[in-house]
């Protein structure tokens, strides 16, 4: 989707920007070379929490209603040790890539630059290393789907 909302953007002045989960952009990782082989800028932020997280909030609710233990959640769903170094992946097909960033100061640093590589018809991406787990504002009561 956003290659595409990138290519569509293309003739405008406008800056296509994506935050996507690192599970997502794994279960979608090769629609970035599609970017950098027809140069269609946009600015990605991976947003990675290091997990396919909402799955773990469902395989607890699974495992809570069928008396399983709640601490096997993680199981199949966690993306740590290793690590993945989404730049790292960017690059490798041929993408602008900044990070990791682990602080807000370090992340508006990075969107700077990225509009410069952007500007310069370039797709980049931001590997943000955030917290684990959800921010706690949308763990209590929120889920993906709301928001
Ligand atoms: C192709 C595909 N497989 C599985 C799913 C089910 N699914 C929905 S959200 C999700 C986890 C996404 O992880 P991430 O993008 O890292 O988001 P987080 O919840 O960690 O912020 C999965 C596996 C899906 N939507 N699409
Ligand atoms: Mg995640």
């Amino acid at each position: 989707m956003l290659v595409g909302a990138a290519l569509a953007l293309t003739e405008t002045d406008r800056i296509p920007v994506a935050v996507l989960g690192d599970g997502d952009v794994m279960m979608g990782v090769s629609a970035l070379w599609t970017a950098a082989r027809y140069g269609i800028p946009f600015i990605l932020v991976v947003c990675n929490n290091r997990s396919y997280f909402n799955d773990e909030v469902h395989q607890e609710k699974v495992a809570v209603t069928r008396g399983r233990p709640v601490e096997n959640k993680a199981i199949g769903q966690a993306i740590t040790g290793p690590d993945i170094d989404f730049s790292a992946i960017a690059r490798a097909q041929g993408l602008e890539a900044i990070g990791q960033v682990t602080t807000p100061g370090e992340l508006i640093e990075a969107l700077r630059t990225a509009i410069t590589i952007f500007r310069e018809g370039k797709p980049v991406v931001i590997d943000a290393r955030v917290e684990p787990e959800y921010a706690k504002a949308m763990s209590e009561g929120m889920t993906k789907s709301d928001h």
